[in-house]
């Protein structure tokens, strides 16, 4: 899980994180995403997948402009 909390007015942010999502080999399961108030959002997006592209995402991700928190959550079943 990708949690990121990012500035709403940096311009084309939102369309980068999607590009970059849906150029991604790895599952994306699913997006939440929060209003947390004027200026920040919240999302969280689940991946599934090879653990070193889901960490390559995870950097393309929190390295974007804009981006002001990113912390990666890794689960596991082993
Ligand atoms: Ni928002």
């Amino acid at each position: 899980m990708l949690t990121i909390v990012y500035d709403h007015h940096q311009r084309e942010l939102n369309q980068k994180m999607i590009d970059i999502q849906h150029n991604s080999h790895i599952h994306i399961l699913c997006n939440t995403h929060v209003h947390i108030n004027h200026h920040n959002c919240l999302e969280t997006i689940i991946l599934k997948g090879i653990p070193k592209e889901i960490e390559e995402i995870a950097l393309s991700i929190g390295g974007l402009k804009g981006v002001k928190f990113s912390k990666l959550t890794r689960a596991s079943s082993f």
